[in-house]
Formats: C-alpha cells, structure tokens, sequence
C-alpha cells in the first residue's frame, strides 16, 4: 500500500465515528475542474491584481475590467462540471448524521455535484446586486447577460450592477458567517480542501475545530500554514484524495457492521 493510501485509511478510521462533519473548501477543490486558484504560481492573481479585480475601489476605478473579468469567470464556471473531489464529498452526506459544506469558492459546484447544506462564504457568481445597496443589503438584480462589456445599470437608482461576491475589505454574508462559525463550534470532525488558509475570517474556522478538539484532516498537495496544527494532513490532489477517503469510510462502516 502506498504512503497515502495508508494515510487515507488512518483518517478513515479517526473519521469513521463522527456524527457532524464540517467541509471547509477552498478553489483547489475546484482546480480539476479546471478553474484557476488564486494564490498558485499559474492562479488567478498572478495575472489579475487583487486589489483591482477584488476590492471595491477597483470596481469603481476599472469597471470595465473588472466586469469583463466576472464575464470570463461565468463562462469558465458554466463550461466546467463537478469533479470527483465535489462528488465524493457530496456522498458523505449518506455516511454521517450531519454534513455542511462551508465553502470560500463562488463556482456553485458543491451544489451542482448534490451536496445540500452550502455555506457560501464569499457569495456566487450567479447572484448580483446593486453597487449602492440602494433598496438595502444586498438589492439583488437579474442575472445580466453574458457578454456585457459594462455593468449594466441598477433598474432601481442607476449605479452599475456589481457580482454579489465579497471583496477584500468588505463583510462577509453576516447570517452565512454566524451559521459557519456555529457549525465550526459544534461539529467533531473537519475536512480542510484545498485552501492555502490565509484569507480571513474564513481562514479562522478550521481554527475554531482545532480549539475544541474535533478532528481536523486537511487535503491539500501543498502544506499550508494550517498543516503543522492539524492531527492528520493528507498530501494530494482532492480528486483523487477525497474518493479514496469516500472508500475508505465506506469499508470501516462495512467492517464494523460486519456485512
Ligand atoms: C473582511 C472574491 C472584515 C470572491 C476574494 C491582514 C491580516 C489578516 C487579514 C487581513 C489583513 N489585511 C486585510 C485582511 C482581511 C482580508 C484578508 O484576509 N487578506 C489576506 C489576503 C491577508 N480579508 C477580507 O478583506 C475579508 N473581509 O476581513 O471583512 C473587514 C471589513 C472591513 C474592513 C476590514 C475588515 C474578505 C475576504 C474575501 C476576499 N475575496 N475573492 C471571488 O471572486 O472568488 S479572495 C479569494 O481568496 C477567494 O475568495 C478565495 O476563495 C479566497 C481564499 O483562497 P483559496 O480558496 O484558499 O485559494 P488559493 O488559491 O489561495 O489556494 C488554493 C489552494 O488549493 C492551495 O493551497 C493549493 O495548494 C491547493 N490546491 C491546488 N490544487 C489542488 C489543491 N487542493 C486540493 N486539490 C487540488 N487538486
């Protein structure tokens, strides 16, 4: 057996008693996919600077850009499906008493591969709203067109419509936060997937688990701040990583019921 296959079986069987398990993810669930991440040499902010394509100052200074930017990101997210990374941790589901999905990634993925309790940290690339928050937070707007070359104007007040996604410097979804933090609180187990842990809050719920002592497993191919406090860091792509663990849980539970 390969050193991580048996590391897969070790965190099958710490994991295989849960009864609520949190998923905490990151882009690089999605990376097979093949949608980019953010921080990797070839992610998106090597291309695309942060502080234009992710703050609202950057909005508002380059609103062209920064549209036509969401405009790609739509059609990459549309032209991709689920991979076996989402679908495995969908079918934990029918393994554990409770599953939540608490996710930093705006593709819908999760959802779209069955899993149905999504925390959406940083929101959704199909949902809109007006940049003035001028009817409240958040006026959402109608889905615009694909191919838009500006933001197209609230029908309400005329500001441009704006992704209904959190840019650095601005709250994340204050009742998506509150039931996050809750389920980091309460849950016994936490799979940490592919998120290099260095975009906060979010990046403070695996650190929430960790303090009451659930078991917090990490997948990621590369260590990442979090990996030298966690109990068990599975080194791997989650595509392939995740099923394997689906099996592996799936085989302790045949074992224990000795069928
Ligand atoms: C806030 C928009 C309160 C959505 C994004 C100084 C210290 C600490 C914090 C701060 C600070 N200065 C400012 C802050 C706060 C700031 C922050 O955390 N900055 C960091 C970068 C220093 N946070 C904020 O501003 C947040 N809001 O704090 O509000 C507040 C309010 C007002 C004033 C002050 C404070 C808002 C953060 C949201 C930012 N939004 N994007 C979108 O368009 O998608 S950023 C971006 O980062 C995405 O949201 C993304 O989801 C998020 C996290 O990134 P990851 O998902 O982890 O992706 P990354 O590329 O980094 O890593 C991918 C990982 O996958 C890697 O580890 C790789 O090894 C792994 N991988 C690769 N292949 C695979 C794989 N894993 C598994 N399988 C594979 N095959």
């Amino acid at each position: 057996m390969e050193d991580w296959q048996s590391q897969v079986s070790t965190a099958a069987y710490e994991l295989v008693t849960a009864r609520h398990v949190v998923i905490f993810t990151g882009a690089g669930v999605s990376k097979e996919s093949g949608i980019a991440t953010f921080r990797e040499r070839d992610g998106a902010w090597a291309k695309y600077d942060p502080r234009v394509y992710a703050t609202m100052e950057g909005f508002r200074r380059h609103p062209e850009q920064v549209w036509q930017w969401y405009n790609w990101r739509r059609q990459e997210i549309l032209k991709a499906g689920p991979n076996p990374a989402h679908r495995g941790l969908a079918e934990l589901e029918a393994l554990f008493p409770r599953v939540v999905v608490i996710t930093q990634n705006i593709d819908g993925l999760h959802q779209r591969a069955g899993s149905s309790t999504v925390l959406e940290l940083h929101g959704s690339f199909q949902r809109f709203r007006c940049s003035a928050d001028c009817r409240g937070h958040p006026t959402p707007l109608p889905e615009p067109p694909l191919d838009l070359p500006a933001p197209p104007p609230c029908p309400f007040c005329g500001a441009p419509t704006r992704p209904d996604v959190v840019w650095f410097g601005e709250l994340l979804p204050t009742e998506v936060w509150e039931q996050a933090v809750e389920e980091a609180l309460q849950c016994d187990a936490m799979l940490v997937v592919g998120t290099s842990g260095v975009v906060e809050p979010a990046a403070a719920l695996p650190r929430l688990a960790l303090q009451h002592s659930a078991l917090v497993i990490e997948v990621n191919p590369e260590p990442t701040p979090l990996t030298p406090r966690v109990p068990l860091y599975l080194s791997g792509p989650a595509g392939t990583l995740i099923p394997a663990l689906v099996a592996a849980v799936r085989r302790e539970r045949a074992g224990a019921s000795g069928s």
